[in-house]
């Protein structure tokens, strides 16, 4: 009898415990594998609290099976709302379901699911980059910086270092930037692996090519963490990063400002993380019983190089930040 006295008692004050909170939000996020990763996460986890609302975060360690554990996790703790950023594209539809089924409102952040999946499920908003527009970026800039170094009739051989295989960010940037280069028959794609948006993981990859490759012109490298990691290789090498070898970034880190003003990346196009001034305004819509567009919001985003005034659009319409210029008022 004591026993079961001392569990109802328990139970009570767990339901007044998750009570004293307005909302209750799962977010499940894919891991720590990059600067920006954790600026996304850091964000979300220091700005939700702030509204009084619980945030219940898991991260993912980049395994698929995680997320799904972690989503299913959030159904039956019964959440308010689930934030998800997919690893890959694909095999999330039965989970995504039963996140429906559960009737919790779903955001999608960052990794957007296949378009085969966004037919089948239902999602209150989906907020991230346009990944293929930064692939875009990476080569305007650096077809417009060959030109400036009066090397546009130069043969140029560039490596990609890819992002995370069968993530949206990783495939989508690949096209811009392939739908880019092939407006430029000198320039050339000697090859292209995934790093999975790791330093560590793209050292390796840059050093096969250093040993396999017989001219390295530039690296085009998917996020600035493998733009470092590239460094990092090229320096042991005996190589001057940054002048023997161009380094092209993406997500603009602090580290990537820091490279940059060193002489030894020469650019990054920015992709935002900071997402909670976009996210909280729109769950407290929500929670106002207001209704908005489902569809993909894009952050405004820009691009940094060492001397400014390189055009990184098509139509050279937006010109690079002087880094050093830039760098004291970042946030990330
Ligand atoms: C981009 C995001 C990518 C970053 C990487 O929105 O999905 O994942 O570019 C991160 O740094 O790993």
């Amino acid at each position: 009898m004591k026993k079961l006295l001392t569990l109802a008692l328990v139970l009570a004050l767990l339901a007044s415990a998750s009570s004293a909170f307005a909302l209750t939000i799962g977010f499940s996020q894919i891991g720590q594998e990059s600067d920006w990763r954790t600026a996304n996460t850091d964000d979300i986890r220091t700005k939700i609290p702030l509204e009084g609302w619980e945030l219940i975060y898991d991260d993912a360690q980049q395994k698929q099976e995680n997320q799904i554990k972690a989503l299913r996790s959030f159904i039956s703790q019964g959440v308010d709302y689930i934030l998800f950023t997919g690893v890959v594209t694909t095999g999330w539809d039965e989970v995504l379901k039963e996140v429906n089924e559960a009737e919790i409102p779903l955001f999608l952040l960052d990794r957007i699911p296949e378009p085969s999946t966004l037919e089948k499920i239902e999602y209150v908003a989906a907020y991230g980059g346009d990944f293929i527009e930064e692939g875009r970026r990476m080569a305007w800039w650096t077809v417009n910086y060959l030109e400036k170094l009066g090397r546009s009739e130069e043969e140029v051989n560039v490596v990609i270092l890819e992002g995370t295989t069968g993530s949206d960010a990783a495939t989508q940037r690949t096209q811009g930037i392939e739908e880019v280069l092939a407006k430029f028959p000198n320039v050339k794609i000697a090859a292209k692996q995934s790093g999975n948006f790791s330093r560590a993981e793209a050292q390796p990859v840059m050093e096969s090519w250093l040993k396999s490759l017989d001219k390295i012109d530039v690296v085009l490298a998917e996020n600035d963490d493998m733009g470092l990691g590239a460094i990092d290789v090229i320096k042991a090498a005996g190589k001057v990063p940054g002048k023997d070898i161009i380094i092209v970034g993406c997500d603009s880190p602090k580290a990537a400002f820091d490279a940059i003003i060193a002489g030894e990346m020469n650019a990054t196009i920015e992709c935002n993380p900071l997402y909670a001034d976009a996210i909280i305004p729109m769950i407290k819509a929500l929670e106002a019983g207001e209704t908005f567009s489902r569809e993909i919001v894009h952050p405004e985003e820009g691009a940094f190089d060492a001397e400014g005034g390189v055009p990184y659009t098509e139509d050279g319409s937006k010109l690079t930040v002087k880094a050093a210029d830039a760098i004291d008022e970042r946030k990330y």
